[in-house]
């Protein structure tokens, strides 16, 4: 047999790659360079899903093919390995986390080098390697000495029935998610990195970035920079003053009320003492809630007033203090003067307690009974009558700042970087404390590693594992001799991913988490490919870690990650459902609750306008893809796709399902269709009986037809690569092989540089053809193959000839004389079916249009 066999041909290359060291990186500096980067992997128990090779074959493309453009290509992988399951695996049933994640690593390396990606494996890395980490400890020690890492009491959602932290999102009307026992907001020492401090250029820097607009404006969102101004409130009967963020100081006349946070220092000292009972209840109320729940609009607002009041320095006039768990503490002063008349959450609070209302700005058409939020000329206020919003917020700013009672004031929703976990299983703090001062202990005694414990669960206390080993947090402190406490928190796993990109560039180097030499060579990442739900955390987090290390002298760029690409999500194969009433199959419009679902298989329907239906049918059925989850069973195991069809069909079909950035079904069937192509390729060149070259494969200049066929090939794959449309390439490969099927004969020349086209994209079976063309081992680095222009330029052209309006005939002409309007239509009059028409009848028109069509009008005799 000399058929096509993928595993035969996948593991001899894929061992030839590897012992060759085939896809090492270069280290001269001579050649431009490439850096394609892959958001690299949790390696998970359940081993590799059909995720990961989406977006890692779209890299390995781009890598394999500017290697072949003559780059020197870096593209590395490793492990994100610190994590909670294997933690949790841990707690379950004793086994080291170092096991499991050796274990699940080895898996995940075997599962990647079987589908061939061309990684360096010289330079994996690993976020749980002490190696590793020592310079994940070290950059924490570098934020620390900035003043960028601090210790605070942080409101955390605090589970006394689970004994751990909980975050925002696992909290539902306070109560935790798992289990509903009841949660409340403690304050708790934690670690916080300073990243509101880089807020700014975080925000400024998106501008030079090639990502997808998309996720800019998400981070955008998510640093949320609001411009307004800070306004002082006299508090009526006391010293302090009242602080306020507003976005709206040109509403300040309509002000008809304060809103303070129930958390907000001045609650105790203002509240009088007829409202102390009610106030002391609703701060007990709201600490319940999570601010999440806190925000939603749709909830219904509920307040207590304080009995104090307060000046509005615009008008003098003496307007309430209320509590309201609508205000956060944790944004702008944590008050805010109430417009009801321009905001919507103020006038849904001013109308359940019955607060004056007064617009400041004319409200158009339709607004009656609601809060006005759009454009318009400001009323009721005063010197700013008539203003439009924008000049209105710059003359109160100016009066106020003249009045010393407010000034312009900027704000980020961005909020302080929570960074220590209660865990075992990542990263220890380089900090001990001493006399209760947090200090770090020296680089040398880097890395610090984790101790080994008996229990991995938190103590119950909210201390977290490591507060078990004893002796390893009992020390000293290496100036002093003092005794001193290891910090027992840990990193949360945000933070090895935070840099790894950078450890990829010298892996080794121990002067430093990278070398300054090659850093300036290879950053930044020219190409870095992930899923969106990236778009936030890590990618702001990373870029945050960058630009201090930027600022620390250790980098030479601002920014990591120059072009960023998200994968669209793979879902599960399509689902279909038809449905059956009375034994007749009935539209699924029609279907209620007495119907009968009925699974169909895909060849029992058929696309129908934007729907489906049973085949040969109208009846609409429900047509679904549902996200892969083990629950509903439809998991697709890459593993699986590789012993049926082989590794290059499964790169193949991922690249040709769609778009790249498009969520996608899967489809087996689609599987099969690429693998047919493979195997069309395969004995388009090869004779299945003798395992050699196809009688018809000639050593033999190539005809002008091959020729142009190829060089379409090659134009529209090169620019698809570029361009990142995967699928569009690959069709283009099919189309040629396609043509290639219709010559009797194929120029070896012309099949090894369409083997080289094929060759990101199905590397193995192109390795083998590419020896079996005769040529020598290697395809890798082979030049890719330069289009010509020449070769796509027709001999002649055809033109319809059109006698009224009606073609009657079809004039070839030589493509140079092809805009030649006297010689095109000379040329057609002497066309003998032409002369038919025209004989004895008047020309009253003559139309030409170069290129495409002849039409002649004639009046008949
Ligand atoms: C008066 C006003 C009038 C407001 C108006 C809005 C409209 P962004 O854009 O999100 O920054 N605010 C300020 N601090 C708050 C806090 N801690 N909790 C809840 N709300 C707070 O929103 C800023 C606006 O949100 C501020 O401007 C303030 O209400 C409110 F017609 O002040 B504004």
């Amino acid at each position: 047999m000399h058929s096509y066999d993928p595993s035969a041909i996948e593991t001899k290359w894929q061992k030839y790659w590897l012992e060759n060291k085939t896809f090492k990186t270069p280290t001269d500096k001579s050649k431009p360079k490439y850096y394609v980067l892959d958001m690299f992997p949790y390696p998970s128990g359940a081993g590799l899903h059909v995720g990961h090779p989406e977006g890692y074959t779209a890299t390995d493309i781009i890598a394999r093919y500017k290697r072949m453009k003559g780059f020197n290509v870096l593209h590395p992988i490793g492990w994100d390995a610190f994590g909670l399951p294997a933690e949790q695996y841990a707690v379950k049933t004793g086994t080291h986390p170092r096991i499991t994640t050796e274990r699940n690593i080895n898996k995940f390396r075997e599962q990647l080098q079987a589908i061939g990606f061309s990684y360096d494996w010289d330079r994996e890395v690993n976020t749980t390697d002490p190696n590793y980490f020592k310079w994940t400890q070290w950059i924490f020690l570098k934020l620390f000495e900035r003043g960028l890492a601090y210790e605070d009491e942080v409101a955390v959602n605090w589970c006394p029935e689970l004994g751990t932290v909980l975050a925002n999102e696992e909290v539902i009307d306070g109560k935790s998610e798992v289990g509903g026992y009841p949660v409340v907001r403690k304050p708790m020492r934690q670690w916080v990195l300073k990243i509101t401090e880089y807020a700014e250029r975080l925000l400024e820097d998106l501008e030079d970035l090639d990502w997808p607009d998309s996720l800019k404006e998400m981070q955008r969102n998510w640093i949320g920079k609001s411009i307004g101004a800070e306004v002082d409130f006299q508090i009526q009967g006391f010293e302090d003053k009242l602080t306020v963020f507003t976005t709206r100081p040109d509403t300040i006349f309509g002000a008809t009320y304060m809103v303070i946070a129930p958390e907000h220092h001045l609650v105790e000292e203002i509240t009088t003492e007829e409202h102390k009972d009610a106030v002391a209840e609703y701060k007990a109320q709201s600490e319940l809630k999570s601010d999440l729940d806190r925000q939603e609009l749709s909830k219904e607002k509920t307040g207590v007033f304080t009995g104090a009041y307060a000046i509005n320095p615009a008008n003098g006039k003496e307007i309430p203090i209320w509590i309201a768990d609508y205000v956060l503490i944790s944004y702008g002063t944590g008050a805010i003067m109430a417009v009801p008349a321009q905001d919507e959450r103020d006038w849904e609070f001013a109308e359940k307690f019955d607060l004056p209302i007064v617009r400041t700005v004319q409200p158009e058409e339709g607004f009656e009974g609601k809060a006005y939020t759009g454009n318009g000329p400001a009323i009721n206020s005063e010197f700013l009558n008539g203003l439009e919003i924008d000049e209105a917020k710059e003359k109160i700013i100016d009066w106020l700042e003249e009045q010393g009672a407010g000034k312009k004031a900027v704000n980020y929703k961005l909020r302080d970087w929570l960074f220590s976990r209660q865990r075992y299983w990542g990263e220890p703090f380089p900090i001990i404390h001493v006399d209760g001062e947090a200090k770090a202990i020296p680089e040398s005694h880097l890395p610090l590693e984790l101790p080994e414990v008996e229990k991995y669960e938190p103590t119950g206390t909210g201390e977290p594992p490591l507060a078990n080993a004893k002796q390893w947090v009992n020390t000293t402190d290496p100036d002093t001799g003092k005794p001193a406490l290891r910090e027992t928190n840990t990193m949360p796993q945000w933070a090895g991913s935070c840099w790894y990109y950078l450890r990829y560039i010298s892996p080794d180097f121990d002067g430093g988490p990278v070398d300054p030499d090659y850093e300036k060579y290879w950053m930044p990442v020219d190409l870095y490919v992930g899923g969106a739900e990236h778009a936030v955390l890590h990618l702001l987090y990373a870029r945050f870690w960058h630009k201090v290390l930027f600022d620390c002298g250790i980098l030479s760029t601002k920014e990591p990650f120059q072009k960023l690409v998200n994968q669209g999500m793979i879902l599960g194969e399509m689902e279909y459902t038809g449905y059956k009433k009375d034994g007749q199959w009935i539209s699924a419009n029609e279907a209620d609750e007495e119907a009968l679902p009925i699974k169909l298989s895909d060849d029992q329907v058929e696309k129908k306008g934007d729907g489906f239906v049973i085949k040969g049918t109208k009846l609409r059925i429900d047509a679904r893809a549902h996200k892969m989850s083990k629950s509903r069973g439809n998991v697709i195991n890459p593993d699986h796709i590789i012993d049926e069809y082989g590794a290059d069909s499964l790169r193949l079909y991922e690249m040709f399902m769609g778009p790249l950035e498009q969520v996608k079904p899967w489809s087996t069937k689609g599987v099969e269709g690429v693998n047919r192509f493979l195997n069309r390729v395969w004995r388009l060149l090869i004779n299945d009986q003798t395992g050699e070259l196809n009688a018809k494969v000639v050593d033999k200049v190539p005809s002008k037809e091959q020729l142009k066929a190829l060089h379409e090939a090659i134009k529209k794959v090169s620019e698809d690569i570029e361009e990142m449309r995967f699928n569009t390439a690959i069709s283009a490969l099919m189309i040629f092989t396609n043509e290639a099927y219709s010559w009797d004969e194929i120029s070896k020349e012309v099949a090894s540089t369409f083997i080289q086209l094929l060759a990101p994209f199905a590397p193995h079976i192109s390795e083998e053809l590419w020896v079996l063309l005769g040529n020598e081992k290697g395809i890798a680095y082979q030049q890719w193959p330069a289009f010509n222009e020449e070769y796509l330029k027709e001999d002649s052209v055809t033109y319809p000839v059109q006698i009224n309006g009606k073609v009657r005939s079809n004039l070839s002409v030589p493509a140079d004389k092809a805009m030649d309007k006297d010689f095109v239509l000379g040329l057609a009059k002497q066309d003998e079916k032409v002369k038919d028409y025209l004989d004895g009848a008047t020309i009253i028109k003559e139309i030409f249009v170069p290129q495409r069509i002849i039409n002649i009008v004639i009046k008949p005799s």
